[in-house]
């Protein structure tokens, strides 16, 4: 089995992305699977245009994003991406879109095709803090969750896509009083333990994991 696993570089005020220090620090065999490392511009369709030529390169069975969730506490495995671009800061070539949709003739929302249930529990298991998001925002992480999806709907049946936000690094918030880091270390953990649900669950655990809110 081959995973493509993708993450963004800096985007807005910030130096790093933890994305790319976990992709980094990710081993390049989990369970046997072979590990594709992809670094992606936060930049709307060229992204996109990115990840396509990898999977045309690779072959890959499962695209698996992450991206900086900046203030979230937790692991958060993103159940859909939305057809819709609506920015409130500009990607790292400068665009601004509001309120268009990613893809025309693309339904209004996709849900992730991975066992976004087992992966919350497995990071759990590892007492890490994490939950499933019913909202992976408007900005270049939905339009890669949305879009990776799209791609795999009406190019590459039978593929899998999911994708992770992680918090802040601790280094991020030495001057933002009260919002909420993880570790490097805890955060390379609970990817790890996401893919090796990615692996072993071919279908979701039905477990509890919804919000009321
Ligand atoms: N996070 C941004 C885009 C790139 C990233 O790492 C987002 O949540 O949309």
């Amino acid at each position: 089995m081959k995973l493509l696993v993708t993450a963004f570089d800096p985007f807005g005020k910030e130096s790093i992305n933890p994305s790319l220090e976990v992709l980094k620090a990710l081993e390049k065999n989990i369970l046997g699977a072979t590990i594709i490392s992809l670094e992606v511009p936060t930049v709307c369709y060229k992204s996109l245009q990115v990840i396509e030529e990898a999977i045309k390169e690779h072959n890959p069975d499962i695209i698996l994003s992450i991206g900086q969730a900046g203030g979230r506490s937790e692991i958060t495995v993103e159940r859909i991406g939305i057809n819709v671009n609506d920015f409130s800061i500009c990607d790292n070539e400068g665009n601004q879109i509001i309120d268009e949709k990613i893809f025309k003739d693309g339904p209004d929302a996709y849900f992730v095709n991975v066992p976004i249930k087992a992966m919350v529990e497995n990071i759990k298991k590892s007492n890490i803090p994490a939950s499933v998001s019913n909202t992976a925002g408007t900005f270049v992480c939905n339009h890669v969750t949305y879009g990776v999806r799209h791609l795999i709907e009406t190019k590459y049946k039978g593929k899998k896509s999911g994708f992770i936000h992680i918090p802040y690094l601790p280094e991020q918030v030495v001057n933002k009083k009260g919002v909420s880091s993880m570790s490097l270390d805890v955060m390379v953990t609970g990817i790890t333990e996401a893919i090796k649900a990615i692996i072993e669950y071919d279908i979701d655990r039905k477990v509890v994991g919804g919000a009321t809110h």
